[in-house]
């Protein structure tokens, strides 16, 4: 696919002066700009990814009308291309096998905002492991919502795999330590640890979740944000990073390794959610989570969001 943010107008102006100056990208910009958020990427990163396609297309020399319409469009495209491609950069089933050779079994957390599919999207990765050959534990950390560990059994019995449990009086950190200790024994592969909702600004719940990540060193700490979210996804991954960092009492200074995107089967083609959190928090995407059932797991398709965003 190809886009024009350019039109004759502005390229005959380059043209004439032979070099790319500010005040000629200003309208292209608009267009890129106008197009990011329409797509839903929070607001400051469609200004920051201007900024970076502004800075390097500035100054570079150009003769053919042709020829320089394809290297705005390119530069705009490899911008995009770049802060995407963390989405990629993982390789999550090499690591679980580097792990199991150790006889280690490996450790996900997963943390989010309330609801936003946190134990639907590690149900569905629990099915994606067993069908990778790995034998999975399922930790039932949420010690804060009603009907949080019952909801995880459900799933457990749906997918044939054990959950460690202790209700809803133990401090969830405790649960974490425990279930992974009974997996070692076990020579079960991955643990996955679910952990309740909570507001990014919500410092004590925060302390909680920060307590239970530098407890354990998870292996991976992922992130689930919706890709219904606008704007607040860059603030709620920058606040979980921060508290992971500050929160610590043990001085770990963790931070979000990864992200869960969910939903992605509710909202068109607005995916800009993804390039907000990739750039938010340099983290990679490593899973879209694109229905209710434990199949709607997809990896991200770099060309194609970029062909959405520009669209
Ligand atoms: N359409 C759609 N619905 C989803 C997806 N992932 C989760 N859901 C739904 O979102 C709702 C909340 O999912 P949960 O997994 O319970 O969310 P959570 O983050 O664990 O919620 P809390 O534990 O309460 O914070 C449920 O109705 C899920 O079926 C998805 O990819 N697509
Ligand atoms: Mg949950």
């Amino acid at each position: 696919m190809f886009y024009e943010f350019t039109d004759a107008g502005i390229l005959k102006n380059i043209i004439r002066n032979k070099s790319i100056r500010k005040e000629d990208l200003t309208p292209v910009l608009e267009r890129v700009r106008e197009s990011l958020l329409r797509k839903n990427v929070a607001a400051s990163i469609a200004e920051q990814v201007c900024a970076d396609t502004c800075a390097s297309l500035i100054g570079k020399q150009v003769d053919m009308l042709e020829s320089l319409n394809k290297k705005i469009n390119a530069v705009i495209r490899n911008s995009l291309a770049r802060i995407l491609s963390h989405a990629e950069s993982f390789d999550l089933l090499m690591q679980i096998r580097a792990a199991k050779a150790k006889k280690i079994p490996y450790t996900i957390t997963f943390v989010g905002v309330n609801g936003v599919g946190k134990s639907t999207s590690l149900s569905k990765v629990a099915s994606w492991l067993l069908s990778n050959g790995f034998t999975v534990l399922i930790a039932a950390c949420d010690t804060f919502r009603a009907g949080a560990v019952e909801q995880l059994r459900t799933h457990c019995q749906r997918l044939d795999v054990p959950l460690y449990e202790r209700g809803y009086e133990k401090d969830p950190a405790k649960i974490a330590q425990e279930a992974i200790l009974q997996a070692r024994h076990q020579g079960i592969d991955v643990v996955l640890i679910d952990t309740a909702g909570r507001m990014q600004d919500n410092e004590p719940l925060m302390r909680a979740l920060s307590n239970l990540v530098s407890l354990n060193s998870p292996d991976l700490v992922l992130f689930v944000g919706e890709a219904l979210v606008g704007n607040d996804a860059v603030d709620q991954l920058q606040k979980f990073d921060s508290s992971l960092v500050n929160l610590d009492r043990r001085g770990k200074k963790r931070i979000i390794d990864g992200i869960v995107v969910s939903k992605f089967d509710t909202i068109d083609d607005k995916v800009g959610a993804i390039l907000s959190m990739v750039f938010a928090s340099g983290a990679p995407v490593l899973f879209i989570g694109c229905g209710q059932s434990y199949q709607d797991l997809q990896t991200p398709n770099i060309e194609n969001l970029i062909d959405t965003l520009l669209s």
